[in-house]
């Protein structure tokens, strides 16, 4: 990566004045991210030679093996929040509750909240396969100087003022949005710079690309079935051709540059799917609109539900508008 290319560092102060609020916190929240962000990839990058692997022994609120990995990154991003008092409070998939951060500083009243699933598809790490950070941020709704409440993090997608995502693979990225379209930034590891080389990042209308874990198929909605049996006809330009990673970030990333659907249906075992709305499905959703993609839970947009608690579970259909769109009718048509 040539240094003429924009630093994240560098993108981040030349864009704060279309920040709603251009206080700079939201600048230094996003430069917190980006710290955590090289420390977790130099820890996840030699995760198969030093024994961080296996898990933990816990196990979070998921009822899910806590990795030594989920469990590192987890602190990481927290104490970098935490440490340079940046925000009020944060929320975490590895957390059972919030976490309320109160500064006694009376200048440093922090605005903002984050949400964040600080390794997400992390049963992928011991194989091999490529994981990534979510995060979600929202201005809190109580008053500042205050002890947060559930209420700043119940808050719908629709109101983030930034998300995105962190790809731990064959090279490190960040991709995030403030709501004026989507960027990707490309870590050069032996300087340790994110560098523009993704600008306005846009989902292709359409694609041929499906990504859905077809072993639930039985399990899925009608009107799922009948989309993916869609997708799988000869005509027009299908069959498509079927993408499961197992690692959210990785389908959308993929999906996002090429074109696809991502579907985390409901089913039986998962009757509100899988996926969590808070820190999964809202961040992405909202990098998938400003792309000019979709998301949906095949009915209500995904922006739009309202949560009721903080790691609740909502189905996710995700990316290429037309594909999203077509999945949708599908849903209407059939139903459960
Ligand atoms: P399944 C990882 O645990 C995750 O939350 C997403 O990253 C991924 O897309 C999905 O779950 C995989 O779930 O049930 O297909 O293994």
């Amino acid at each position: 990566m040539s240094t003429k290319h924009q630093t994240l560092g560098e993108f981040i102060i030349e864009n704060q004045s279309s920040f709603r609020y251009t206080s700079g916190e939201l600048s230094r929240l996003l430069n917190s991210l980006r710290l955590a962000a090289k420390v977790v990839n130099h820890e996840v990058n030699k995760a198969g030679l030093v024994d961080i692997l296996g898990a933990a022994g816990d196990v979070n609120i998921q009822g899910e093996n806590q990795q030594k990995l989920d469990v590192y990154a987890n602190e990481i991003f927290i104490q970098t929040l935490t440490k340079r008092n940046i925000v009020c409070g944060i929320a975490s998939e590895e957390e059972d509750d919030f976490i309320s951060i109160n500064s006694q500083d009376e200048k440093h009243q922090n605005k903002y909240v984050v949400l964040i699933d600080p390794l997400d598809g992390s049963s992928n790490i011991d194989v091999n396969v490529s994981v990534g950070t979510i995060f979600s941020i929202y201005r809190r709704v109580t008053p500042v100087g205050t002890p947060v409440t559930m209420e700043d993090f119940l808050q719908k997608g629709s109101e983030q003022v930034a998300a995105g995502y962190i790809v731990y693979g064959t090279s490190t990225m960040l991709v995030y949005t403030t709501g004026h379209g989507v960027n990707g930034f490309t870590l050069n590891p032996a300087i340790g710079s994110f560098y523009l080389s993704h600008p306005n990042m846009t989902f292709p209308e359409s694609g041929t690309i499906y990504s859905v874990n077809e072993g639930n198929y039985l399990d899925f909605p009608l009107g799922i079935k009948k989309y993916i049996k869609y997708c799988q006809e000869e005509a027009e330009d299908r069959p498509y051709t079927s993408r499961y990673i197992g690692s959210l970030v990785s389908d959308f990333h993929r999906n996002m540059i090429k074109g696809g659907i991502y579907m985390y249906p409901k089913g039986s075992r998962n009757p509100d799917g899988k996926l969590r709305l808070l820190y999964e499905c809202n961040p992405m959703a909202f990098l998938a609109e400003q792309a000019g993609g979709k998301s949906s839970d095949g009915y209500t947009r995904t922006l739009d539900v309202q949560p009721t608690s903080l790691h609740q579970r909502v189905p996710f259909i995700c990316g290429s508008k037309k594909m999203v769109e077509k999945a949708e009718q599908f849903m209407r048509e059939f139903g459960e």
